[in-house]
């Protein structure tokens, strides 16, 4: 076909499948109806995607639907169970040749998700540089692989029902290997990449399966190939790729396989596009806004079809059409006549929004900025017009599309000269502090803590009274008056409950927030928010990214009359609580007119306002956190200096404003932190929690072995489970702490923020933190 997409959202314009599937969860619905949901689900998709102008007689509409994840669903299509969930796999001889498998029912399904009592669930981690997680599979060397599901065949038959030829899409067998994690039962040594031989023949019966059931083409996902990040060297990559690819086309007779398109989405594809031209592929999916357009002829492409990204796929603007439409021009004659160009999104669409002419309440200029799922798709389709039949017959497009382009150049709030005049005059002076002795002294002084002090990440537990209040807020039945009047009694109810349970330096629990990013950007310049604009993070769980068009500033105190509430009923220090420049960025749809850095800087120096706000108010201690300073950071090494150049600027730009008796923290999420450790540096916070508590204190032995001078407080407590740790476990990881860090630089907290958990978990598991702190905290008085 001329167009198509490489994946479109599913969680349904109004979270239909989120809502279905946590009342399976909860008891109120049976998985039948969930498969209800699902099925009309992939019914509106197919219908929608035609009516929006991609045919139905050609493979362009994909079918790419999951109940919780793609890697999840690849990994149970070739039965990779790790052994803990053996039991769940039907018994039934399913995966016989000749016998359709019917692989594993939902609920067996969710457990792999979310686990069960005793069983923990498949770990969960960042898709690339998105904010999507995917579960990690699990593989050793005698993890069962086999075809074992076929819920994507099935689905493919269920469009040709109803009169459409979907492409169903996969994760492709090298990054299904690349992103799964060596079971712990492995030997030294062992790579999931070595099941390589074992999987490539399950993919092929896969193949042949779809095939079978009517489908012309497959969607093999391989964003591995745009990413150093991953542990094995890109030449080992390109090697199991060749030999996949052969596998899965060359090997294979013609009329027993569909043709196969393999995509390379998030960014370019460097070195692996000659690999993939080499192959038998039918066609190649390249990332055109991330990656180059290859700049002449490739070898073995003739024959092949580009599908060429140039529509953005993770992003809401609307696309420039005819700057699209040159860089497609040239592309075909870049690539010669031999080789067919198909238009497309760089990625899947599963990360913007449906729709945003379900938006109401968005500022109608702003509005024709804006392309979410549907607008994207009428894009690739007026644009592989224009390919096909000249600019001419897309005129009005070109047009429309410059028009607002233009508009949005010139638009009030887009540049806001105070702004820019305000950061041009900055200099070095603003992103320096004292030395951190200096500070360090005048910080003790001032807070007079004990050693081994104990604090949290900030968030307490959002509770329902508290949602229903915001919720009865948001719709007009509770006054702005009666709403704060709620959020004071949290405070002073969360305030008192940290007194009682001892702990050093208390927080005023973020009642009033909905989401860290969404909190700032309803109050900041430069942002929109939207009503329906749900993307799917994890799972059924959801976060609607505010958008990042304008210049920004802060007009008014965002956090300062919470914080000094909370001062006020407390003789304790109280940490005041924000989020950090990186990361309000990474969780928004961020404007794509100016460099990251530039924006960074803008939201760098709001945020170095409210700091100052704040200490102005007393405020002693300050946390900046930056828990996605790590998932911005770009899947290709030669960027990465740039990127922690500016990001570290950033956060020093908000920081570095306070006197030195000022205490600045910062906390940073997920357990990966080889890559940013010299960053962690460079932020030059006095204090900073990290998670550490699921992989025993590793992290403290990185930071030790590179002389890290400052304060920093481990995770102790794992709040991702809703276990409880006893005290004697966290005394034993301090005792741990104690032994490779200076004992004078150690705090003690919980890994993260505590609002996804209950009270009933939180209230015991804090008092064993503080009392572990307290045991610790004496053997160390014996020592000195
Ligand atoms: N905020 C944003 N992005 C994030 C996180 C966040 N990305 C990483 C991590 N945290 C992802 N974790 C979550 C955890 C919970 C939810 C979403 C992402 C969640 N969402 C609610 C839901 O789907 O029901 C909706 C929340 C709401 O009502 O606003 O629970 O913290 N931006
Ligand atoms: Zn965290």
């Amino acid at each position: 076909p001329a167009a198509t997409v490489l994946g479109y959202p599913r969680i349904g314009p109004r979270r239909e499948l989120k809502k279905a599937i946590e009342a399976f969860w909860s008891g109120r619905a049976d998985a039948g109806d969930v498969e209800r949901t699902g099925a009309a689900l992939r019914t509106r998709t197919r219908t929608r995607l035609a009516e929006l102008g991609l045919p139905t007689d050609a493979p362009a509409i994909p079918s790419s639907f999951s109940f919780y994840d793609q890697v999840l669903d690849a990994a149970v299509t070739v039965g990779a169970l790790p052994e803990r969930f053996a039991h769940l796999a039907p018994a039934d001889g399913a995966g016989d040749p000749g016998q359709s498998p019917t692989g594993l029912d939902l609920a067996a399904y969710s457990v792999l998700a979310r686990g069960t009592e005793g069983l923990a669930p498949l770990e969960m981690t960042k898709w690339f540089d998105t904010n999507y997680h995917y579960l990690v599979p699990e593989i050793g060397p005698a993890t069962p692989l086999r075809y074992a599901d076929d819920r994507v065949v099935r689905e493919v038959a269920e469009g040709l029902a109803e009169g459409v030829a979907t492409r169903p899409v996969v994760v492709g067998p090298v990054t299904l290997l690349l992103l799964s994690k060596t079971s712990a039962d492995a030997p030294d040594g062992f790579h999931p990449l070595d099941r390589l031989d074992d999987l490539l023949p399950v993919y092929a019966r896969l193949l042949r399966e779809l095939a079978a059931a009517g489908a012309t083409w497959v969607q093999l996902d391989e964003p591995a190939l745009v990413s150093d990040l991953l542990d094995v060297p890109a030449g080992q990559v390109h090697r199991a790729l060749e030999r996949a690819l052969a596998a899965l086309t060359t090997d294979l007779p013609a009329d027993q396989r569909p043709c196969v398109l393999v995509t390379a989405p998030y960014g370019d594809v460097g070195d692996a596009l000659g690999v993939l031209a080499a192959s038998d592929v039918d066609a190649i999916g390249l990332d055109l806004v991330r990656g180059a357009v290859p700049a002449g002829p490739v070898a073995g492409l003739a024959g092949k079809t580009v599908v060429a990204g140039v529509v953005d796929g993770h992003n809401v603007w609307r696309t420039d059409l005819a700057a699209a439409l040159d860089r497609l021009t040239g592309l075909r004659e870049a690539l010669g006549p031999d080789v067919a160009v198909t238009v497309s999104t760089s990625t899947s669409l599963l990360h913007v929004p449906h729709d945003v002419d379900d938006e109401p309440d968005l500022d109608p200029t702003l509005r024709t900025w804006l392309a979410f799922a549907d607008q994207k798709v009428r894009e690739v389709v007026a644009l592989a017009r224009g390919l096909t039949e000249g600019p001419d017959a897309v005129a009005d497009h070109l047009t429309a599309a410059s028009v607002a382009h233009g508009t949005r150049r010139t638009a009030d709030g887009v540049v806001r000269p105070q702004v820019r005049d305000r950061l041009a005059s900055l200099t070095g002076d603003a992103l320096r502090r004292s030395d951190y002795p200096v500070r360090r002294a005048a910080q003790e002084a001032r807070l007079d803590l004990p050693p081994l002090p104990t604090t949290t990440i900030g968030s307490f537990p959002q509770t329902a009274e508290i949602r229903a209040a915001r919720a009865a807020h948001a719709r007009g039945a509770l006054s702005t008056a009666d709403y704060e009047d709620a959020m004071r009694a949290e405070i002073r109810r969360v305030v008192a409950l940290q007194e009682d349970i001892g702990l050093d330096v208390v927080v005023h629990g973020e009642a009033e927030r909905n989401d860290m990013v969404q909190y700032f950007a309803e109050q900041l310049t430069g942002f929109a928010a939207t009503v329906n604009g749900w993307v799917q993070s994890y799972g059924s769980r959801c976060v609607r990214p505010p958008i990042l068009w304008g210049d920004v500033s802060r007009p008014a105190p965002m956090t300062v009359g919470w914080s000094t509430y909370a001062a006020s009923l407390t003789t304790k220090p109280v940490k005041g609580m924000l989020t950090g420049p990186v990361t309000i960025l990474a969780w928004s749809f961020v404007r794509d007119d100016q460099p990251l850095a530039d924006t960074a800087r803008q939201v760098a120096l709001a945020l170095r306002d409210e700091i100052g706000d704040l200490e102005a108010a007393g405020i002693a201690v300050i946390q900046v956190d930056e828990p996605a300073l790590r998932e911005l950071l770009p899947l290709r090494t030669v960027d990465h200096p740039a990127y922690l150049d500016w990001s570290v600027t950033a956060f020093r730009l908000a920081t570095s404003g306070v006197r030195d008796e000022t205490q600045v923290h910062t906390h940073l999420c997920y357990s990966e932190f080889g890559q940013v450790i010299g960053a962690i540096d460079g932020l030059d916070a006095d204090v900073t929690s990290v998670e550490a508590a699921r992989s025993r204190m590793e992290i403290l032995v990185d930071l030790a072995d590179q002389g890290y001078p400052r304060g920093i407080g481990p995770g102790v407590y794992d709040i991702h489970s809703p276990r409880v740790p006893s005290e004697d476990e966290i005394t034993s990881l301090l005792t741990e702490a104690v032994r490779s860090v200076d004992p004078t630089l150690l705090w003690v907290n919980p890994d993260c923020g505590l609002k996804t958990r209950r009270y009933e978990e939180v209230d015991p598991a804090l008092r064993h933190l503080v009392g572990a702190a307290r045991t610790v905290r004496a053997t160390l008085a014996t020592r000195v």
